[in-house]
């Protein structure tokens, strides 16, 4: 069983952002849930190393364009690996292999008559590096996802891809396939798009304006459109044409935000059928991450969220937990280091890692450092290990992008619910009788046991820390069975435990500091 999860290839006009950060995590959040069902997994992330704007800032340092793109590709990549993202391919549109493949799939269309060439004259963005149609701008002429970039008039001859012959292939395509776009909402801005008929898609600049991107194999006085030359990463990264790229492309999930449903939900799949290649089998798009009452971060207001920062003063499962948690399905998504921190401090340290630390040094300092015997169950013990079966139940079945946060509130819900039990069975009372220490004992069990199993699920979110907790538990992640599943008492008895840190030390607010 195989599975092939894509993320965007990010500009690297500038350095990587919160939101690059969160489809990174969310894949591989999905990835790690594929892998613990027993799925064969290919993520790629990476760099959209072309176009205008990546030109344009690398002059704006005045550096040499192929040491500019070393050093965003090398920062994107090391940002990734702090976060803890699995990638298993790191896309690079510089690379040759890349670049001769695109030119084929052009030259492959090209021969079939289906790229012309034409005079055009259009508002451009190179924010999105898109032509606009006035209908796609504010009143004031400009492009409501990049409000700071001014529009160019551009009149240019390029070349053509013609869009409108496929159009009612795909909108076929998409009604015999339900699952093919979700959630429901973005579908329906898709079905919009394609109600009306469609704009040839321009896929080439002069060289005058643009020579960062793949020369035009049958025009060298033209590059490929940037958009052109990184959607065709999805089939590159799999080796695509030479290699054994079908079963992988079979399964292919891209991961998208709102802002590029255009490109992947029309250029891509019309770029494919028009090179006869089969479509992707989904396409998952999540909304936008914005600041505190809903303001578009910006420098300027000073509420951007820097995931380097976060990960320096909280770690990357601060990061993680927050971006899995908060990210609603149709609307945007608030984000400040100060949410951050108050889900840090209050979920993971005080419901989570809390109560490890709370039952684990009980279990050192009253049993000799060993996991105690379990004796009888009454009817609390068997109320919370069923309680927690169910809510990590969701971790051991496929999860869907728009899952994510719900399996994480369940989890979250039933830590609430261990939290109450413990209080309730209150062992430092129990231990103070000898009548009720074997009772005392079965709590600390039952407590460290559900543990467990909450952090055997949470590995799929917070690897790092689950897997710290796991080992105080003495119960190693290179043990937990594949495919994974909630399942109980397998921490025997006389278990030693090992040394019991803070999972989530207290990070105080700036001014307390
Ligand atoms: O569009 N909230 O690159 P890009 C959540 N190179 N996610 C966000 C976000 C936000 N506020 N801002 C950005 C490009 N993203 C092209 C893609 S793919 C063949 C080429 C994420 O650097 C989200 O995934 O502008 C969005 O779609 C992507 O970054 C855009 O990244």
């Amino acid at each position: 069983m195989k599975s092939y999860i894509t993320t965007p290839i990010y500009y690297v006009n500038g350095s990587p952002h919160i939101g690059h950060a969160y489809t990174s995590i969310v894949a591989d959040i999905l990835k790690r849930n594929r892998q613990a069902l027993g799925y064969d997994m290919m993520l790629s992330t990476g760099v959209d190393e072309h176009g205008q704007k990546n030109q344009e800032a690398a002059a704006d340092l005045g550096m040499d364009i192929t040491e500019y793109l070393d050093m965003r590709g090398a920062e994107f990549r090391k940002v990734f690996d702090m976060l803890d993202v699995t990638y298993d391919y790191f896309v690079r549109t510089s690379q040759d292999g890349h670049k001769t493949a695109v030119a084929g799939m052009e030259q492959t269309i090209f021969d079939k008559g289906l790229i012309v060439k034409h005079e055009y004259t259009g508002q451009y963005c190179k924010g999105c590096e898109q032509f606009k149609k006035e209908s796609d701008l504010t009143e004031d002429g400009q492009c409501p996802l990049h409000p700071t970039m001014q529009i160019e008039e551009i009149d240019e001859t390029n070349y053509f891809l013609k869009m409108e012959p496929f159009r009612q292939a795909l909108q076929k395509h998409i009604e015999d396939n339900p699952d093919f776009v979700t959630p429901e909402h973005f579908k329906t801005e898709l079905k919009q798009m394609l109600a009306e008929p469609l704009e040839d898609l321009c896929i080439s600049r002069p060289k005058s304006r643009v020579t960062l991107g793949v020369d035009l194999p049958f025009d060298q006085s033209f590059v490929t459109y940037v958009w052109f030359d990184a959607l065709t990463n999805y089939l590159t990264n799999i080796d695509w044409p030479d290699g054994d790229y079908q079963a992988w492309w079979a399964t292919c999930e891209h991961l998208i935000g709102k802002d590029i449903l255009k490109p992947h939900g029309v250029y891509w799949p019309i770029m494919l059928m028009a090179a006869d290649l089969p479509l992707p089998k989904k396409l998952s798009v999540h909304s936008h991450w914005v600041g505190a009452g809903g303001v578009k971060m910006s420098k300027s207001i000073g509420n951007v969220v820097d995931p380097v920062e976060i990960v320096d003063t909280m770690g990357a499962d601060a990061l993680r937990w927050y971006l899995a948690r908060h990210m609603r399905a149709d609307t945007d998504s608030q984000i400040s280091v100060e949410y951050i921190r108050q889900a840090y401090n209050s979920e993971l340290g005080n419901k989570i890692g809390n109560l490890l630390s709370r039952a684990a040094k009980f279990a050192r300092s009253r049993f000799d450092g060993h996991l105690p015997d379990r004796h009888d169950l009454t009817s609390e013990d068997e109320a919370i290990r069923a309680a927690v079966m169910k809510a990590t139940e969701g971790f051991a079945n496929w999860l869907d992008l728009a899952d994510i946060p719900h399996r994480v509130q369940d989890v979250i819900t039933v830590c609430d619910e261990m939290n109450n039990y413990f209080a309730e069975q209150a062992p430092w009372d129990l231990i103070k009788d000898p009548a009720t220490v074997e009772r005392c004992q079965t709590v600390i069990y039952v407590t460290l046991d559900c543990l467990r199993i909450v952090f055997e699920a949470l590995r799929q979110v917070i690897p790092a820390s689950a897997d710290k907790a796991l080992g105080m538990l003495n119960s190693p992640a290179d043990d937990i069975a594949c495919p994974w599943r909630p399942e109980l008492d397998t921490l025997p008895a006389g278990t030693p435990l090992g040394e019991i840190a803070t999972l989530y030390p207290r990070v105080n607010a700036p001014e307390a500091a």
